[in-house]
């Protein structure tokens, strides 16, 4: 009756588990995996600054934060983490972190100022540069083609909305596997496509801004589309490396056990969870996410959602929270509420630590999809850090307790025999977070945004000595 429940679903006494400091003996005695890869992510638009530098073309959010209210006090990312002229001191700082390997996104309208044709080279330079410092420093580069920042010209010509996108978005994945698909190993398509749509397209907190009903599954369509043609589009240049998909998800658990809040539960999770996966691993939506979106629902054609299924080499999971969900009528096309317990640790953004949920996500995506290799390619969380350095030091201690629980967590789910095979924190530093601006810290290093000066914190000491004993260094 309600076939995902069993991952999510409390105890049998009706209590969850949580456990983000409890730890076996048996696995505290273990490392990681040789070979375990260890690394931090960004993305182009929350660090680089420069949008529009040496022929950039403007992107989407570019033009979001510059349209009034959009974001926590008109904050914009002009600056930023000034990452763009400071990127040899900042691949300086991984390399002081210990990070085997360095997640990042490529700013699509600095290659392609029209969004297509026309390539910059300048722009392309610039990772060119990045890259190959990293490759210096024995740091994996890993690429990430699409983290929100779509070029404005594009959505001029209806952005995610036109089914001609799929073609922009293969070309553009073309020319950075042309100029890169030798050196960089690791390639994602797209990143958190859930979040795209549905801050994008769905409720208009994120760019482009729109909020409708009708806009969001077809946007959501055509991102998958593209997603499947760009893997198509590495197989067949014969590229040599390995190109995946980063998704978020989250448990969503009943807030009670009444009718009502476990039926939104099922609606959460179907379309959190299941709505992106689904059509990648079995070729069709889930069960139930029609009637989510109801008159919204386009009659998509089977053959169509069929063309999502293309073999990933690997799955990246971004992971931040857990859910527990209640029943909330006013709140469409899902009718659902996130609740909070009481006494939770809490980030800002308003998230419950959760760390077992990690190891749930785990768990169930090698029970649904099957063995796919999986990285973590995002977590952390954002707390009140201090806002300037004292005697030198930030202490993070709330971040050190999120790593520690979460990533004994990813060793738990090991030993159940997940293939997980690296870890990415998020983030390599302090940075812009889209609507809510800089008032979110994440980083593992802390940058004060007036003087640019850069920190290490205590979680970036805590998570080098994680890096340097495989994990042993989490006790
Ligand atoms: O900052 C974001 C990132 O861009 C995508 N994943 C979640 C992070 C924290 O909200």
């Amino acid at each position: 009756m309600f076939p995902h429940r069993l991952p999510w679903s409390p105890n049998s006494d009706g209590h969850h588990e949580y456990l983000p400091l409890e730890w076996s003996p048996m696995a505290a005695a273990s490392r990681f995996p040789d070979g375990f890869l260890w690394g931090a992510a960004t993305s182009a638009y929350q660090i680089e600054g420069s949008p529009l530098a040496d022929g950039s073309g403007a992107s989407i959010w570019h033009r979001f934060v510059h349209s009034p209210g959009r974001t926590f006090q008109g904050q914009h990312a002009d600056l930023a983490c000034d990452h763009y002229r400071r990127w040899e001191s900042d691949v300086d700082l991984m390399q002081a972190l210990g990070l085997q390997a360095y997640r990042f996104s490529i700013a699509w309208g600095r290659v392609l100022p029209e969004g297509r044709g026309r390539v910059n080279g300048k722009g392309l330079d610039f990772y060119k540069r990045l890259i190959d410092r990293l490759l210096e420093r024995s740091i994996t580069p890993n690429v990430t083609l699409y983290h929100w920042d779509l070029p404005a010209a594009l959505d001029d010509r209806g952005g995610w909305l036109n089914p001609d996108i799929e073609h922009w978005f293969t070309e553009y994945a073309q020319v950075m596997f042309h100029a890169f698909g030798d050196r960089v190993p690791m390639w994602a398509t797209l990143n958190e496509p859930w979040v795209a749509v549905d801050g994008g397209y769905l409720h208009g907190v994120n760019a482009p801004g729109h909020a409708n009903l009708f806009e969001a599954p077809i946007a959501a369509h055509h991102l998958m589309l593209s997603h499947a043609s760009a893997v198509r589009a590495y197989r067949a240049g014969g590229w040599p490396h390995q190109i995946g998909l980063v998704v978020n998800l989250e448990p969503k658990d009943p807030a009670s056990d009444s009718p009502e809040d476990l039926a939104a539960t099922a609606r959460a999770h179907t379309y959190f969870n299941e709505q992106y996966l689904d059509p990648v691993f079995f070729g069709r939506h889930p069960e139930g996410l029609a009637r989510i979106y109801g008159a919204g629902w386009p009659d998509f054609a089977a053959s169509e959602v069929a063309r999502i299924q293309e073999k990933i080499d690997f799955l990246g999971i971004n992971y931040y929270t857990r859910a527990l969900t209640k029943d909330d009528p006013t709140r469409p096309p899902v009718r659902d509420a996130r609740v909070v317990p009481e006494g939770a640790t809490v980030m800002t953004t308003g998230w419950e630590l959760y760390p077992k949920g990690l190891e749930e996500v785990l768990v169930w995506v090698k029970e649904r999809y099957g063995d796919t290799p999986l990285y973590i390619t995002e977590n952390g969380g954002a707390y009140e850090d201090p806002e300037a350095p004292v005697d030198g030091r930030i202490d993070d201690p709330l971040r050190v307790l999120t790593y520690r629980g979460n990533l004994r967590a990813c060793r738990d789910a090991i030993a159940r025999g997940v293939d997980l095979r690296g870890f990415f924190a998020w983030s390599f530093m302090d940075n812009f977070e889209w609507s809510s601006g800089f008032s979110k810290r994440f980083g593992l290093v802390h940058v004060d945004y007036a003087t640019q000066q850069r920190t290490i914190k205590a979680s970036g000491e805590f998570y080098r000595d994680v890096i340097r004993t495989n994990g042993e260094a989490l006790g």
